[in-house]
């Protein structure tokens, strides 16, 4: 880090020794398994600085924008729209979690066979770490699994900053007019925190600002299709998960710069991994920061990660937002339009995710597809049977992993790995 920033941790509540001791720890995993890739793109030294900055000048980056009168708003779902975040002046930042922290307290508050990502967002908030929580000035959830749906209860009991949006569970016309009094509501929302009107004018400059993200987010989703694959799926990973609370206009450049090389790299035919290494899909549920198991798994075993089917991958950019709108009532209608074309498992029934895996897999030139579901995680694990099925027609080989946070299993999900990936050389 670059300065000592015990003071503004202070000020914000949070728990020192707890705090130091998780940098420690996260220091270390980055150091073993991304400092010591080979071949990184030189461009990743930015989002490696943005790692070493996490907790220190993002921070302190948000509280200058909370004293210049911004509020900073914090989401566990892609289905809260960024743009409208943007159109009150606002700061869009992601607060799911990756790291196995605080499980004996979270118990205290939602059950022990909760999922990892749920159990770790509230064991932060507890163990005192998350800066970005204690900044938050007002945090969204939403109704998508009924593990969150329930936890945000007790989120909203710990924190006193909720708001939950509903999300319908299917996509007929009855759910659509109820999603779009959701962003209604929610825009209503935003501007009474903010104290900002919406007007056109800004609403348009932040679906620029969140389309350009996103185009870039795709722009390095092809790259990453030539074969050899100019990047690893480890550090693509790390810039999707950087993607949900990095300044958006600064990460689209730095990202686009980042693209420039690997564009070259393709041109000169140099990769990560040589022509020829079993390439890798992976779909399922997100993988929050720093949850970097499984990529590390894989690529350590000599394969490359091609591809994210998960939130914290192509679900979240995959569609662009129109931005040829004449007035607030139309652009809220056509977000409600855009975010409810998300293929989250949380729906039913939900087949355009199959088609979107093989599409995905095909441009991808996949070899495998891995469904990685967190252990508890209900609607990702029923759905990844009939994943399993449609890539079978296909004659793509599938693995299933069901696995949490901790490390204990990763013997297990190396032999696997390791089997599935030998499988798919001998095919
Ligand atoms: S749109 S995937 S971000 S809901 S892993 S908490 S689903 S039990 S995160 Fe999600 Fe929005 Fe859907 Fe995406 Fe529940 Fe599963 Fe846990 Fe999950």
């Amino acid at each position: 880090m670059s300065k000592d920033y015990k003071d503004m941790w202070k000020g914000l509540g949070l728990n020192i020794d707890a705090h130091d001791g998780l940098l420690s720890v996260l220091t270390n995993a980055y150091t073993n398994i991304y400092l010591s890739q080979k071949e990184r793109p030189k461009g990743m030294s930015y989002f490696d600085f943005v790692i070493s900055e996490v907790h220190g000048l993002r921070i302190e980056e948000l509280l200058n924008a909370k004293a210049k009168g911004k509020k900073i708003i914090g989401t566990f779902c892609i289905f809260v729209p960024e743009e409208l975040i943007l159109a009150v002046d606002g700061v869009c930042i992601g607060l799911c979690s990756g790291a196995d922290v605080g499980s004996d307290s979270a118990e205290t508050h939602i059950p022990r066979n909760t999922c990892a990502l749920i159990k770790s967002f509230i064991g932060f908030k507890l163990s005192g770490i998350c800066p970005y929580v204690e900044t938050a000035d007002l945090i969204v959830g939403e109704t998508t699994c009924d593990g969150k749906k329930k936890a945000y209860e007790a989120f909203d009991k710990i924190t006193g900053k909720v708001y939950v949006m509903e999300v319908p569970n299917k996509k007929s016309e009855s759910d659509m007019r109820l999603w779009k009094q959701e962003i209604r509501q929610f825009a209503e929302k935003l501007q009474a925190v903010a104290s900002k009107q919406i007007t056109p004018e800004k609403l348009r400059e932040a679906v620029r600002v969140v389309n350009e993200k996103r185009a870039a987010l795709q722009r390095l989703s092809r790259l990453r299709g030539s074969d050899p694959a100019p990047i690893s799926g480890l550090d693509a990973l790390l810039i999707n998960q950087i993607s949900f609370f990095d300044d958006p206009v600064r990460f689209t450049a730095k990202l686009n710069e980042l693209c420039d090389e690997l564009d070259q790299r393709v041109k000169d035919g140099r990769g990560v991994a040589p022509a020829g290494a079993p390439r890798i899909m992976i779909a399922g549920s997100p993988m929050a920061i720093p949850n970097w198991k499984l990529h590390a798994v894989i690529e350590a075993a000599g394969a490359v990660v091609v591809g994210e089917e998960s939130c914290v991958g192509e679900r979240n950019y995959r569609t662009l937002l129109d931005d040829k709108f004449d007035s607030i009532d139309q652009a809220l209608e056509m977000i409600a339009e855009r975010y409810l074309t998300i293929d989250c498992a949380c729906f039913t029934p939900n087949d355009e995710r199959l088609d979107n895996i093989i599409s995905m897999a095909g441009k991808l030139r996949a070899d495998g597809v891995i469904h990685y579901s967190l252990l508890f995680c209900t609607i990702y694990m029923m759905e990844s049977y009939k994943v399993q099925n449609s890539l079978k027609e296909k004659e793509i080989p599938f693995l299933r992993i069901e696995t949490d946070y901790s490390s204990e299993d990763m013997g297990q999900l190396k032999t696997r790995v390791e089997a599935f990936l030998e499988m798919i050389k001998g095919a």
